[in-house]
């Protein structure tokens, strides 16, 4: 077989035009919704994805703020930035980029966030609210992935959804999505991580592979049942001298040989990494419709 590959950016449009109908209405009440993006210290991918979240917002015409801060940025000076965010009313929505400096405690700085104004549902109320499946915010990523299975013809629903991956950001959230009783979810759901034993024999029993190791190529064809729904999350930058930027995205999916295998795959770049930027952008427009009384 050879599979179906899976266009992030052609689902992703999609969901830009809903959007951009609910900016229209909102803008005609005058009102604009906001993000605001702050990025601590200088890594470039995490430059580059600030980058990306800023250009999404002036297309669907948000107002975008990006608060840039040194890499030496005392935890306090953070937090206070975190407060004046909090407290500012141009802005409905907000993030802050992780990972953050070691020097600096993420869980606290999360805690510090409105959690009306938690944009990347990451706040410890917000995570809670997720999994008993009364959610304010969804987390982009996870909630990118339901979007991309369920528009293209994937529904979840029944199937068993196989996770390689446990952390707060994508696999621990998009189990919890996929197993709630709700349309587009009803998953069995299976997480598997770094201890897993014969991992093989697991991630061949799915119905749907979820690969967000961040180790690139880590899922090979021998790991994939035949008719299989591939997800890669897998975002390495690796070098590449041939490349115009001296490197290039390889996802968690080892993608020309697992493609012969499955039935549906998501390439890497324009799988889930335009989801994840759409879902945000998703997540501010509800921020600012909230805030002004009306419902999504
Ligand atoms: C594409 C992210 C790991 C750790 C922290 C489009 C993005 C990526 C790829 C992007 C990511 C990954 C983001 C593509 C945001 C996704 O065309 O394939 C957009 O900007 N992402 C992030 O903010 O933090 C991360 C991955």
């Amino acid at each position: 077989m050879v599979a179906k590959v899976i266009s992030g950016p052609e689902v992703a449009e999609q969901i830009k035009q809903e959007l951009r109908v609910k900016v229209a209405e909102l803008r005609e009440r005058g009102i604009t919704p906001g993000l605001a993006v702050v990025l601590v210290g200088e890594d470039p991918a995490s430059q580059q994805y600030v980058r990306n979240k800023g250009k999404a917002c002036e297309e669907l015409g948000l107002y975008s703020r990006t608060v840039l801060l040194p890499s030496d940025t005392t935890e306090e000076k953070l937090l206070s930035v975190v407060d004046e965010l909090n407290a500012d009313p141009r802005v409905h929505g907000f993030l802050v980029q992780l990972p953050l400096p070691k020097h600096i405690d993420e869980n606290k700085v999360l805690v510090r966030i409105d959690p009306a104004k938690d944009a990347d549902g990451f706040h410890p109320m917000n995570v809670g609210r997720m999994l008993i499946g009364d959610p304010l915010f969804l987390p982009a990523t996870p909630h990118g992935i339901q979007e991309l299975l369920v528009r293209s013809g994937n529904d979840p629903d029944g199937r068993h959804v196989v996770i390689v991956g446990r952390s707060n950001i994508v696999g621990k959230p998009v189990a919890a999505i996929l197993m709630q009783k709700k349309k587009g979810a009803n998953a069995t759901v299976t997480v598997c991580h770094s201890r897993t034993r014969d991992l093989a024999a697991l991630t061949r029993m799915g119905d749907i592979v979820i690969a967000a190791i961040g180790s690139p190529r880590f899922i090979t064809a021998d790991m994939i049942g035949p008719g299989a729904v591939v997800i890669d999350v897998g975002t390495n930058r690796v070098d590449d001298p041939s490349a115009k930027k001296g490197y290039r995205w390889v996802g968690d999916v080892d993608f020309e040989a697992v493609k012969e295998k499955a039935s549906a795959i998501t390439p890497v770049p324009g799988g889930v990494g335009p989801m994840t930027i759409v879902m945000l952008m998703k997540n501010t427009v509800i921020a600012a419709c909230r805030a002004n009384g009306l419902v999504y």
